[in-house]
C-alpha cells in the first residue's frame, strides 16, 4: 500500500506496526495545515493496510510537537476557515480504527496536547510539559481540547488548565488519567506496547477501541447494545475459534494467521 508524499512527517512500516513521526523539527513540529493532512493521509494509509495491526505516533527533535503553526493562524481569517475547513482533517483522525499510540516529549502544547489526545494510548516522557497556551493568544482550543480534557479529568479541573493555560508536568498528566505512563524510555516503551497489541487479534481491537469511544457519546444502556453488537461480530472471526481453542488444547493462541497468509 503506498503512502502518499510526505514532507513534514516521515512513515515507515516495522513488522506490523504502522509508524508515523512528526518532522517538522526546527519549529518543535509545530502543526500546519499541510502537516496535519499528511498525519491524517499516513495514519489512514495504514488504517486500511491489513499487515498493520497499530499506529505509533512519535515526534522527532526536542519535542512532540509546540501546537499549531501560530504564522499560518494569524493569517486565517472565518472565511477563509469556512473555505479550507482545517478542522475536517483533525476529524478524521476520529475514525481510524486501528489502535493508535501516541510516545511524546519535550513540549505537548494546545493542538499538539490535541493531537495526542485524539490517540488511545499516550506514553510520556518525565520530562514532557502539556498544556493549552490558545487563551495567551486570544483565542480557545479548537480541535477537541475543551472537549477531550473535559471528559477526561472533568469540568472544573479542565477548566484550571484552559483558563490559565500553565504549563502541565508529565506526572501531573499521569496523576490525572490523561497519559497512561510516564517512561524515561518512550521509544522502547510505545514500541515494546505496539509490539504486544500487534499479537493481539486485530479485529478484537478494533472493536474494543469502537465500543470505548461509544462509550464517551452514548447512554450506558445504549453503549452496552453496541458493545454487544460488537461482541456477536466476533463470532465470525477466525481468532475466536482460535483463541477459545488455544486455550482448550493449552496452548498459547496464534492471532492474525488469516492476516498474514
Ligand atoms: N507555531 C509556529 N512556530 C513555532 C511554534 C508554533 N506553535 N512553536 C515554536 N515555533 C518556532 C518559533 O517561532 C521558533 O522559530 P524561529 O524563531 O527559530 O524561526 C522555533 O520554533 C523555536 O521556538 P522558540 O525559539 O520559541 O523556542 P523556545 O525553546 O524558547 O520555546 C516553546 C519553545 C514551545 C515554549 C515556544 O516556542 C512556544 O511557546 N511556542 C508556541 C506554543 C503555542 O502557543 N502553541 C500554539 C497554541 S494554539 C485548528 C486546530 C488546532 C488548533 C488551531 C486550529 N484548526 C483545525 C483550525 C490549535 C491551536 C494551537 O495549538
Amino acid at each position: 500500500m503506498s503512502m502518499p508524499t510526505q514532507q513534514y512527517v516521515k512513515t515507515e512500516t516495522v513488522g506490523r506496526i504502522g509508524r508515523i513521526r512528526l518532522d517538522r523539527t526546527a519549529r518543535y513540529n509545530a502543526l500546519n495545515r499541510t502537516m496535519v493532512r499528511e498525519i491524517v493521509e499516513a495514519m489512514e494509509t495504514f488504517d486500511r493496510d491489513d499487515r498493520v495491526t497499530v499506529i505509533v505516533l512519535t515526534g522527532n527533535g526536542k519535542s512532540f510537537s509546540a501546537g499549531a503553526d501560530i504564522e499560518e493562524m494569524l493569517e486565517a481569517t472565518p472565511i477563509s476557515m469556512e473555505l479550507l475547513d482545517p478542522f475536517a482533517d483533525w476529524d478524521r483522525i476520529s475514525r481510524i480504527k486501528k489502535p493508535i499510540i501516541a510516545g511524546v516529549h519535550g513540549f505537548v502544547l494546545g493542538g499538539g496536547f490535541e493531537l495526542a489526545l485524539a490517540c488511545d494510548l499516550i506514553y510520556a516522557d518525565p520530562a514532557t510539559q502539556f498544556g493549552f497556551p490558545e487563551v495567551g493568544l486570544g483565542v480557545m482550543p479548537g480541535a477537541g481540547g475543551t472537549q477531550r480534557l473535559t471528559k477526561c479529568i472533568g469540568r472544573t479541573r479542565a477548566l484550571e488548565w484552559l483558563f490559565t493555560g500553565d504549563r502541565m508536568q508529565a506526572d501531573e498528566a499521569e496523576r490525572l488519567g490523561i497519559i497512561n505512563r510516564v517512561t524515561t524510555d518512550v521509544e522502547a516503551t510505545v514500541l515494546a506496547m505496539a509490539e504486544r497489541l500487534s499479537n493481539q487479534p486485530s479485529m478484537a481491537l478494533r472493536l474494543i477501541k469502537d465500543a470505548a469511544n461509544k462509550a464517551v457519546d452514548l447512554s450506558l444502556q445504549d453503549g452496552m447494545e453496541h458493545e454487544r453488537r460488537n461482541f456477536y461480530l466476533l463470532f465470525a472471526t477466525a481468532d475466536q475459534t482460535e483463541g477459545m481453542q488455544a486455550f482448550l488444547e493449552k496452548r498459547p493462541p496464534i492471532f492474525n494467521q488469516q492476516e498474514q497468509e
